[in-house]
């Protein structure tokens, strides 16, 4: 592991630590830092011994969102300097993690160690299960620089929480306490600070034992399925259980129940 690198990678086992390093910024997103996440997470997704992810920040915060001191998003424009098109950070950086977070092979959890701004809220929002410690919040603050939620965020609040909350948490841009996260259904658990770390490897853990590749199909059916009537989502999950079922871990699930004994789950 680099320890000046803006990402850390550790792996235990089956599970992969990917760690934003840049603690003085709070984390905040630099194009390179995009960029070594992005990497960092098709690595992962064509590692094979990798079967769960988790991604936290170093120091107080787990991200901070875009920097906005990066010349890419025009801090502080002399007179008659025109602004760069911020929307080409979008194409390039922020779309492409999105959609690399959202199909990953294997579950990814967010273990939210401090405050999530911005496209950091929403990038934590996008992975699978979301646990926060306890002094952890999460702000939508693009209402205040005048932007709108992205980093999938117009589309992740309103399924999360439903029109209203979303509406509040992104035109008010407050800081929302985890436990407060929690209970809106916006995150999975909030836990005391001290054990979010172990609670968030225990929890990789016992998910990198599981059926991992019927766990990141689940995710996918869901996704499509708010897209879809009720009677195209029936099919949908016949098609996947389908697929599914000449797998080796149904076989090695169904073999496991009726012998009584513990199963050992391979696919990916
Ligand atoms: C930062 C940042 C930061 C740089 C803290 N950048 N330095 C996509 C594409 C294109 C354009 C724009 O945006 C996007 C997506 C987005 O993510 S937009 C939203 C961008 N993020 C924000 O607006 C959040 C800005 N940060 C804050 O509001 C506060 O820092 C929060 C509430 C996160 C934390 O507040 P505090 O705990 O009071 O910490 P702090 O403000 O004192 O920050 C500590 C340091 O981190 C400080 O640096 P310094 O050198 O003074 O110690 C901040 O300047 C730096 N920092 N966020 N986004």
């Amino acid at each position: 592991m680099q320890e000046d690198s803006q990402l850390l990678i550790q792996q235990d086992g089956a599970v992969r630590t990917l760690t934003l390093n840049r603690p003085a910024a709070l984390n905040a997103f630099t194009a390179g830092l995009l960029s070594q996440m992005r990497a960092a997470l098709n690595e992962a997704a064509e590692d094979t011994t990798v079967r769960c992810l988790v991604v936290t920040g170093a120091g107080r915060a787990f991200c901070a969102g875009q920097d906005l001191s990066d010349p890419l998003v025009n801090p502080q424009l002399q007179p008659g300097e025109a602004p760069k098109d911020i929307g080409h950070l979008l194409d390039g950086y922020y779309i492409p993690l999105a959609l690399r977070l959202r199909s990953m092979p294997v579950p990814v959890i967010a273990a939210v160690n401090g405050v999530a701004a911005g496209a950091g809220a929403n990038f934590a929002l996008g992975c699978d299960l979301v646990l926060a410690g306890q002094s952890a919040s999460f702000i939508q603050a693009f209402s205040k620089i005048g932007l709108i939620p992205d980093c999938g965020g117009t589309w992740l609040l309103p399924r999360l929480v439903g029109r209203a909350r979303a509406l509040q948490l992104a035109l008010l841009g407050e800081k929302l306490p985890a436990a407060e996260a929690q209970a809106m259904g916006l995150i999975y658990r909030c836990v005391a600070d001290e054990e979010l770390a172990v609670t968030a490897q225990a929890l990789a853990q016992r998910i990198s034992q599981m059926p991992v590749q019927a766990m990141a199909q689940t995710r996918r059916a869901f996704d499509q399925a708010g897209l879809m009537d009720f009677e195209q989502a029936l099919k949908q999950e016949a098609v996947l259980q389908s697929q599914l079922g000449f797998a080796n871990d149904y076989q090695e699930g169904a073999a496991a129940f009726l012998q009584k004994r513990a199963p050992k789950f391979s696919d990916r």
